[in-house]
């Protein structure tokens, strides 16, 4: 049997909680990740029968039943992970319709799953209704986002447009753009369902004045999509005190989406025929 502490999900899930600790991403006990895992990965270095505890969800999630995720701790530092893995990380197989989990290995100081494991599991349950491929779910606190979140209009068509004016590459790496929520209690099954309900039609979706959710493939392409919306957040805080003199137009936008083979998110460019409506009659 392997050692876990040498898997490549855990060494790698260790290495991005450090990088995304030294971008600044994750103050103190902030942020958490889930990995949805193969039973066949699990099982090389663990024993899956032998059950540490099982520990109730307060919430459902039966299409992932019997499926394993690997999970940051509630109230644990990612600063941390690196060196104590298996403290900071849990590693639990999704039992009784959602409704409890069992770990099999980590949280060894008798901790539990991030207080956000609600969003995490329901935004999972989203992704893979439209991604079978999704694995990840992310979580942070990038200032810049956030703070766009107090001088940028929330409505979802006019901040993805500001963040792919504000950096080329934005419109091929997120052409869904992002989806917004308002500010809510965070930590609750509500949030939880309304991010999910928002990861249906984006892998982005930004908390209004606490964060950003994103999912991916993987641990690198959903690093990625916060890592380029980030930037384009940094990049609209140095400039939107500035007299605006030029941007990236819609024209140019387009020519981007041919280039690269993707699709803008429908209505959001005013090169297609627009969406009837206010929202479509919006410009920015
Ligand atoms: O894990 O970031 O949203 C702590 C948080 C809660
Ligand atoms: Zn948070």
């Amino acid at each position: 049997m392997n050692n876990i502490l040498n898997a490549p999900f855990l060494t790698e899930l260790v290495r991005t909680c450090t990088n995304m600790y030294n971008h600044g991403w994750d103050e103190r006990n902030s942020g958490n990740i889930s990995i949805l895992l193969d039973e066949a990965d699990v099982s090389a270095c663990l024993d899956v029968t032998h059950v540490l505890r099982t520990i109730p969800t307060g919430f459902s999630a039966p299409e992932l039943n019997g499926r394993y995720f690997l999970v940051t701790g509630t109230g644990k530092y990612f600063k941390n992970v690196q060196v104590a893995p298996d403290e900071n990380l849990g590693l639990v197989r999704v039992v009784d319709s959602g409704r409890s989990v069992e770990l099999l290995w980590g949280f060894s100081d008798g901790g539990t799953f991030t207080s956000e494991f609600p969003a995490h599991m329901m935004s999972h349950t989203a992704r893979l209704s439209v991604s079978p491929e999704n694995r990840v779910v992310m979580h942070c606190h990038p200032a810049n986002l956030l703070a766009m979140t107090y001088v940028h209009d929330l409505d979802e068509r006019s901040f993805t447009r500001t963040l792919w004016q504000m950096c080329t590459e934005c419109v091929f790496i997120f052409p869904e753009g992002v989806n917004v929520l308002p500010w809510m209690v965070c930590g609750t099954n509500e949030i939880g369902q309304a991010t999910a309900e928002k990861m249906k039609t984006a892998r982005l979706v930004v908390w209004a004045h606490h964060g950003i959710y994103a999912a991916g493939r993987d641990l690198d392409e959903t690093f990625g999509l916060i890592e380029t919306a980030e930037k384009a957040a940094e990049i609209y805080l140095k400039i939107a005190h500035l007299p605006l003199l030029q941007t990236i137009t819609d024209e140019q936008l387009h020519q981007l989406e041919m280039r690269f083979h993707v699709k803008a998110r429908e209505g959001y460019l005013n090169i297609r025929p627009v969406q009837s409506g206010p929202e479509g009659a919006r410009d920015r």
